[in-house]
């Protein structure tokens, strides 16, 4: 960091407030987390030097022995946690994950069926708006009205009149387990390709708290940074008879070099994943997040489908006369942060929004448990009881500030790694 501060000391000052922000803020955003110093040290080394395109072993340019070695240690873990027959680390995210995934087998025109945007799924599963919703021809399903849970039985409807040759699974604002067994078997009965996509939940997958769709499903896709706790980036795993055309379409047909200092750190991530101390991590990250449901859920809160399965919630404040957006800015200067979501059936628009969606990966890895999930509740009934309210939420961010404090992250820069 000394280096940075003499040549750009604009930039480190920004870098230095964001450490700032990270270490005094309650960060609830349900798809961000805390990588490791060891997984931060990897991400910023100098394998940012190397052009590599190609793979192990079969590379375009010299001197790639020891991204090669990198590059063959992420594949080989991430094949040992989640049982893939073959994996491609070289995503630069997710929607290029699933963008490799789409292209290895479908065709522009060929229908897709995902989870509606609006209901809980993703912009790249076939949002208008999106390369997916541009390229494919894109029908949608969602939660039923009154469980606010995947309904099954409306895939299969759904699948049956649209025909996709893909259909599509995966979601970023959904906190229930989902049926893989259910969703192949609705994928087969029409002869649909069946993509997985476990992004938020790839973390709780590595543990084993929640199921695994690698049997099931033909493609898997997922980011490393969200539950998975490694650096931003994406990954692709599919059954062997896919390998050669998902290989193909990363590189050459949609990406150059692959980003080798971030594929050494997915590497160390998917290590860090194999230790049992991730596992208990996990736990807690389902533990924390059930506690701050009920939590809520007792003061009066409406949480979507009535709990949480996962690291993650959607807290519909209707019933508390705010909006998504109002929650969101009260909390931001409450030093608590979250983001505006709508909410299933939500008739307010995406900017606005009913709900706002609530995850524990961050304060988990921080180590805080179910007691401080409690006072994080009081202190977002404080702020949203009265979401104008200045001063409240002035005295919210000093409490929020020494919560953090008693659970304190990253060591100083320049100091030897911990
Ligand atoms: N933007 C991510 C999320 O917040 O869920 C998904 O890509």
């Amino acid at each position: 960091m000394k280096a940075l501060k003499a040549t750009d000391p604009a930039v480190f000052e920004a870098i230095r407030k964001e450490e700032k922000r990270q270490k005094e803020k309650l960060l609830l955003i349900a798809s961000e987390n805390f990588a490791s110093p060891a997984v931060l040290a990897a991400q910023g080394c100098l394998m940012t030097n190397k052009y590599a395109e190609g793979y192990p072993g079969r590379r375009y340019y010299g001197g790639c022995q020891h991204v090669d070695t990198v590059e063959s240690l992420a594949i080989e873990r991430a094949k040992q946690i989640f049982g893939a027959e073959h994996v491609n680390v070289q995503p630069h995210s997710g929607s290029q994950a699933n963008m490799a995934a789409y292209l290895s087998v479908l065709k522009p025109g060929d229908v897709i069926l995902g989870m509606d945007l609006a209901q809980g799924g993703h912009l790249t599963h076939g949002s208008k708006v999106n390369f997916s919703g541009m390229l494919f021809h894109s029908y949608f399903y969602g939660v039923d009205r009154s469980t606010e849970q995947i309904d099954y039985d409306a895939v299969q409807r759904i699948a049956e009149e649209c025909r996709p040759r893909m259909l599509v699974v995966g979601a970023s604002a959904y906190a229930r387990t989902l049926d893989f067994p259910r969703f192949q078997k609705i994928a087969q009965s029409v002869g649909a390709y069946l993509m997985v996509d476990i992004a938020h939940i790839a973390g709780l997958i590595a543990a084993g708290l929640h199921p695994n769709p690698v049997p099931y499903a033909d493609f898997v896709t997922t980011t490393t940074h969200k539950t998975l706790r490694g650096p931003r980036g994406g990954i692709v795993m599919c059954k062997a008879e896919h390998a050669k055309a998902v290989d193909k379409f990363i590189f050459p047909g949609m990406q150059g070099g692959p980003l080798m200092h971030v594929i050494a750190a997915k590497a160390v991530a998917l290590q860090e994943a194999l230790l049992p101390s991730f596992h208990t991590y996990q736990r807690q990250v389902l533990a924390n997040a059930k506690a701050l449901a009920s939590g809520l859920m007792e003061r009066g809160y409406r949480v979507v489908s009535g709990g949480t399965d996962t690291h993650l919630m959607l807290v519909n404040l209707g019933v508390k006369g705010v909006t998504g957006k109002e929650a969101e800015t009260a909390l931001d200067a409450a030093g608590i942060i979250v983001n505006k979501n709508t909410i299933p059936y939500d008739e307010k628009p995406p900017a606005v929004a009913s709900g706002i969606r609530l995850g524990t990966p961050v304060v988990a890895t921080r180590g805080m448990k179910e007691a401080e999930m409690g006072e994080i509740v009081g202190l977002i009934d404080r702020v949203l009881q009265k979401p104008q309210d200045k001063r409240a939420q002035r005295e919210v961010r000093k409490e929020a500030k020494v919560l953090c404090s008693r659970f304190p992250i990253f060591h100083p820069y320049d100091a030897p790694p911990v």
